[in-house]
């Protein structure tokens, strides 16, 4: 296992996963960069109300050799419709019985609830330690604001994330202006209150941004067979029919959360959430919240960089370092 570096950075995992099939790009990513040393990925949460949202994943962690990665699912959330790229590669068995995909959390109903992960997994971190990514719904993150004194902290939730969280890199909504964007207009109350109130700074990664950054069907059809059966991969041709190019929303954030060179930003400014799901921005310097830019230049390198992180094979099927072609030492940073 490569170490971790000192300024690695520490990770929480907020998506739907099922809604999309980038958020299993964006995981996969994780586990790449926690490979690197430039991550670590303390927990996942899920605000997609399905029960095969937290297996699948658990199932991802597992591939990447992280099977015991804490993962939290909403409860009453949004949208609890069945999905075919988290279902088929969660539940598929060898014909010895055993699954394709190991893992251990096999139902999402027996996870342990989000908010009450995402304190106590909080509470054990330093002060100022963390960086939240939040891909899907702001169900779970607004929830949290709300949570009272608990056993993991005395601390009230807008409290505890003053104290320790860094910066929350958010998949939401289209800058400057733009329609309604998926995650926000889906849980609107929620996407309002964490505009609102979120003590740190928030960057956005808007609808704009994954749109100029497409996976190409390629890569899924040649950068994964490095293994005969590839969740990812597997995930992807379930989605839809391939072969799809598909646009990088949530990995663009999930990037940004550590490799913030990635990107520009915009002026600081506050971002607001309306009754229909748009969102708005306004400049102001003392504002908390900036969203993403990205010159064709760079979302090109954000492209070269999805692709490259999401097909790392897992540590135990990297060749030895003298036959790496395409996996450089990191550069000191
Ligand atoms: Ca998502």
């Amino acid at each position: 296992m490569t170490p971790l570096r000192a300024a690695h950075v520490r990770l929480i995992f907020d998506t739907d996963m099922g809604n999309d099939v980038d958020d299993a790009v964006a995981l996969a990513m994780i586990h790449a960069l926690e490979s690197r040393g430039e991550a670590k990925l303390l927990a996942v949460t899920v605000t997609k109300d399905n029960r095969w949202a937290a297996p699948f994943i658990d199932a991802m962690n597992t591939f990447y050799e992280r099977g015991d990665i804490p993962i939290g699912v909403v409860r009453n959330g949004k949208t609890p419709e069945d999905a075919n790229m988290i279902r088929v590669p969660a539940v598929r068995l060898l014909s010895d019985g055993t699954f394709v995909y190991p893992h251990d959390l096999t139902d999402g109903k027996d996870a342990a609830e989000a908010t009450g992960l995402l304190r106590r997994v909080l509470s054990k971190e330093k002060d100022g330690a963390v960086v939240v990514v939040q891909v899907g719904f702001s169900t779970n993150l607004a929830r949290l604001l709300d949570s009272g004194p608990d056993d993991a902290s005395p601390l009230a939730g807008r409290a505890l994330v003053q104290r320790k969280v860094r910066l929350l890199s958010i998949m939401g909504g289209a800058f400057p202006e733009g329609k309604p964007e998926y995650n926000i207009e889906t849980d609107i109350p929620s996407a309002k209150k964490l505009l609102a109130e979120w003590p740190t700074p928030i960057v956005a990664s808007g609808y704009e941004i994954g749109n100029k950054v497409v996976y190409p069907a390629s890569s899924i059809l040649k950068d994964y067979g490095y293994v005969a059966d590839h969740p990812l991969a597997e995930s992807y041709r379930e989605y839809m029919k391939m072969p799809y190019d598909r646009p990088m929303w949530d990995p663009t954030a999930t990037l940004y959360a550590v490799r913030a060179s990635s990107f520009s930003l915009s002026p600081r400014g506050t971002i607001t959430v309306d009754d229909t799901g748009r969102t708005h921005f306004a400049a102001n310097p003392q504002g908390r919240h900036q969203y993403l830019t990205a010159t064709p230049e760079q979302a090109n390198a954000a492209l070269r960089a999805i692709i490259e992180l999401a097909s790392r094979p897992p540590d135990r099927l990297m060749p030895p370092p003298k036959e790496r072609k395409s996996q450089p030492v990191p550069a000191a940073r």
